[in-house]
């Protein structure tokens, strides 16, 4: 493990050097797909953040810019923290970014494009007068960031929102701007979830109910389903639910109240925070980044010069099959970098055993696995009330009726070291059975 540590990835996004967290304004503009993210230039732990900047043709190879912008104002002298970007019906584009003031006061604030003809958007201007938002009364001044990108209402404003929290109940503030310079608080939240703590990089977007097309995230109507996330700065994972969103009011209100934003489903069950969706209009599809942070110490990663990823981007879908969850998958674009493949079939994987698979040697692998469970177990397990969670039930090593199943990657010949990504199937009150998938790094 000391020798992988030091390895760089092959397919996933980092920057040459130092640290990187938040993925930040993504969108596809003249060709070119760009990504900026949180960054520290000098070191490859968290501090004196500034946004990267980097492009793609397909959001697999990427192309290292100039920084976008840098801590070079007093509104955000002390961090150019997480934004989103806003594409207009004219094709320009205005990006919103909190600010952490001379004081560490979490402002909001507007750039744009200095250039517009420019497909590489390589220069940034910040707006003469931000910031444009400061916390509001009875918000912690530390407790205000990561605006969202807007959405058009039937009024004909922009809208947008930024979480914070009040005392230990995550919100989402929401705001309406014609210009993206003034603004008006509405009155009530998007939404509210007691417990959960600092909402961070909240994000809004609506999911087709009835097509397996993307929707620009100002879509609303009957065949349309809201999704909020919050990254819960409590618990550094992030929770989404599935919801309705009604327009008159700005307010949001969840499918199931018992899976809510913070307390019910995540979009990944290994290590995955601080995301963002973005409208690829390039494809008609929405596209999910997420930041993976490393597990390692702090020094290994000042030692090894660099820390933590982006995951491949995903395609975010309504899984309709189930109606209860997204369905996610890598972009369709990672299909080029397999060079070489290997397929086995029906692979029988008896109770209790590990089925060596043999790969050939490889630095870099892609799985795609398909799994059935043999529907007269299925029938004859009882049902249980025992709830299930990834990360309390006793990992990949416990036993059910139905699971754990799965791979065993980064293993040694031993199995003393492994990674164990499996999925564990329970059956609950009334025969309903519900799918976990999971990673545990204990081993
Ligand atoms: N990272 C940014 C903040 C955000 C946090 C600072 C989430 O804007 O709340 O680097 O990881």
């Amino acid at each position: 493990n000391s020798m992988l540590s030091w390895q760089r990835t092959a397919f996933h996004f980092q920057p040459e050097k130092n640290w990187m967290n938040d993925p930040n304004g993504p969108l596809f503009y003249k060709g070119w797909y760009h990504f900026f993210y949180q960054y520290n230039p000098n070191k490859a732990v968290w501090g004196d953040i500034v946004w990267g900047h980097a492009v793609s043709k397909d959001l697999i190879h990427w192309l290292h810019l100039p920084l976008a912008m840098v801590a070079d104002q007093w509104y955000d002298i002390n961090g150019v923290w997480t934004g989103s970007a806003t594409i207009l019906p004219d094709g320009k584009i205005v990006m919103l970014y909190t600010g952490s003031t001379n004081e560490s006061v979490q402002v909001q604030n507007l750039a744009y494009p200095a250039d517009h003809s420019d497909p590489l958007l390589l220069n940034w201007v910040k707006y003469s007068g931000n910031p444009v938002l400061v916390p509001p009364p009875g918000i912690g001044y530390k407790d205000f960031r990561d605006p969202t990108t807007a959405w058009f209402t039937s009024e004909g404003k922009w809208r947008i929102t930024i979480g914070s929290k009040l005392n230990k109940t995550g919100i989402s503030l929401v705001y309406d701007t014609k210009d993206f310079k003034t603004y008006e608080l509405l009155n009530g939240v998007l939404h509210a979830v007691p417990g959960t703590g600092m909402w961070e990089c909240v994000d809004f977007y609506p999911v087709s109910k009835t097509s397996d097309k993307g929707l620009d995230t100002s879509v609303n109507g009957p065949d349309v389903k809201h999704v909020v996330k919050a990254s819960l700065d409590d618990d550094r994972n992030d929770y989404y639910a599935f919801g309705t969103y009604d327009e008159k009011t700005g307010k949001w209100v969840p499918d199931n109240e018992k899976i809510d934003v913070g307390i019910g489903i995540r979009y990944d069950y290994g290590k995955f925070y601080a995301s963002k969706t973005f409208y690829d209009q390039n494809k008609g599809r929405r596209v999910l980044w997420g930041w993976i942070g490393e597990s390692d110490s702090e020094s290994a990663d000042v030692q090894k010069g660099w820390a933590s990823l982006q995951g491949i981007p995903r395609t975010v879908l309504f899984d309709q099959k189930t109606g209860s969850n997204l369905l996610q998958w890598p972009v369709e674009e990672i299909e080029k970098l397999r060079l070489s493949s290997k397929d086995f079939n029906k692979v029988e994987v008896k109770a209790g055993s590990v089925v060596p698979l043999q790969v050939g040697t490889a630095t870099q692998l892609d799985i795609i696995a398909e799994f059935e469970l043999d529907n007269k177990v299925l029938e004859s397990v009882a049902e249980s009330n025992e709830a299930f969670s990834c990360n309390t039930s006793g990992g990949a090593a416990k036993r059910g009726a139905l699971g754990p199943f799965g791979l065993l990657v980064l293993a040694d010949e031993s199995l003393s070291e492994q990674t164990p990504v499996y999925f564990y199937v329970a059956k609950g009150p009334g025969g309903i059975v519900d799918t976990f998938f999971c990673a545990d790094q204990t081993r």
